[in-house]
């Protein structure tokens, strides 16, 4: 019985129902699950678990009481069955498809379906947890076609250059998900490398290139979403603000997009090139860990590192709530910092160093020329050189793609960078 009606409590004694999306799937790989799609609202004065028989008709009931835009049904199916009938079916006496309708016309009027599963319910906290089966459809199978890579995975890295080289005459599209992501920098920097490539190729008035992201800017911090646009601009490519791609149909070279805005609104895309980012989130282990929040993040303090409840814990890197940017810059910042906690909680005493939040980007705008993006937890610029770094540079260049490596193999893994405050502070003059 697959219909079990739980109605949360509506009584303005208790409140509603909280749900909970952990959502996403571990960092830089695909399969598995996601989630791209949630729910309008995450919080519901009735929230109906089941749209069986009993979950379908309390939902009714329930409008009737709170008001339908109080009222959500989570139910995954997308047919609900009238089962009396399955006695006359297996006689022979009516046919299976007459005990069926689409579960969305059986849903009252304007009581939120929530298409996904329930994994855990806590009752103490009023709240339940959704799964996380919400994949792009069509991936990663899709990813064994031609024209379609991703630089997030060591398996599809390749493709994307593969991809790149194939091109003949099309639109070129480059995806940003609807989740946090490593490196927010990276969806749109194969896009200005490929839209170089094509013009060294004598191939770029065929490529119609598109950036269809599901975020509403196209980078966090000002200074650097300003240059972007106007290169946006002068390369003549084109920004779709708030689409999430939902659905990959490789054999018809095919992508396909939400609007965010107009949630259940599509619109489909032929491509010649995909490049897809993979939502993204948390790691399985830590999904309703004692150590993370309720995303699944490990939950630290972000100025030491320390974590919230568990003292002798510690977070640094992609799995963190430290609300910055993830990337290697910021984790060589988070090591200097976070030896100095351990250090010191060590000798039983408090911390004292305070992590900004540093994090960088060097913005590959194309294959001798990089803006590269530092800033802080309030997305204010916080840069090491005593030059414009929202210039495109090809000093800068230089650095991510030769002096980079070595820092990181000689330097940070070794534990001797703890990212670059010191080079600031010296050439500031002590200043910044
Ligand atoms: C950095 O420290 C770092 O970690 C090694 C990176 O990751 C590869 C970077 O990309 C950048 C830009 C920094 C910052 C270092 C300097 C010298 C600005």
């Amino acid at each position: 019985m697959s219909a079990i009606g739980v109605v949360s409590s509506c009584s303005h004694l208790r409140p509603g129902v909280w749900l909970l999306k952990p959502g996403m799937q571990k960092m830089s790989s695909f399969g598995l699950h996601t989630a791209a799609r949630c729910a309008a609202k995450d919080y519901y004065e009735v929230l109906v678990l089941g749209g069986g028989t009993g979950g379908i008709s309390m939902s009714a009931r329930m409008k009737r009481k709170v008001g339908a835009e109080n009222v959500a049904v989570v139910e995954p199916s997308k047919t609900h069955y009238y089962q009396p009938l399955w006695t006359l079916v297996g006689g022979g006496a009516k046919q299976l498809a007459t005990s069926a309708r689409p579960t969305g016309s059986v849903m009252p009027k304007g009581v939120e379906w929530i298409k996904s599963r329930v994994t855990a319910l806590d009752p103490d906290k009023n709240c339940v947890w959704l799964e996380n089966d919400i994949k792009i459809k069509g991936l990663p199978e899709g990813f064994h076609h031609p024209k379609i890579g991703s630089n997030y995975s060591v398996h599809t890295v390749e493709k994307t250059w593969k991809a790149l080289q194939d091109f003949k005459e099309g639109n070129a599209i480059f995806t940003f998900p609807n989740t946090p992501v490593k490196c927010a920098g990276a969806p749109q920097k194969i896009m200005y490398l490929s839209e170089a490539y094509w013009r060294k190729t004598g191939k770029r008035s065929k490529a119609n290139i598109m950036f269809n992201t599901s975020l509403g800017v196209i980078f966090g911090v000002k200074k650097y979403a300003d240059a972007l646009l106007e290169i946006i601009k002068e390369r003549n490519i084109a920004v779709n603000y708030r689409r999430n791609l939902v659905e990959v149909r490789a054999d018809k070279q095919e992508a396909v997009f939400e609007n965010l805005d107009k949630p259940g609104v599509t619109e489909v895309h032929q491509y010649e090139m995909l490049h897809v980012t993979p939502p993204m989130g948390p790691p399985e282990v830590l999904i309703n860990s004692p150590v993370s929040d309720e995303i699944g993040w490990v939950d630290v303090d972000k100025e030491t590192l320390q974590h919230k409840k568990y003292p002798n814990v510690f977070g640094i890197g992609d799995c963190t709530n430290l609300p910055t940017s993830k990337t290697a810059a910021a984790v060589a910042a988070q090591s200097g910092v976070l030896d100095k906690t351990i250090s010191l909680v060590m000798k039983n005493q408090l911390p004292t160093k305070k992590y900004d939040g540093y994090t960088s980007c060097p913005l590959v705008t194309g294959y001798n020329k990089v803006i590269l993006a530092e800033f802080d937890y309030n997305a204010q610029p916080l840069e090491t050189f005593p030059i414009d770094q929202s210039k495109e540079r090809v000093t800068m260049y230089h650095m991510k793609a030769d002096m980079m490596p070595f820092l990181y193999w000689n330097a940070l893994l070794k534990g001797y960078w703890g990212g670059p405050a010191p080079v600031r502070k010296l050439m500031h003059l002590g200043l910044k």
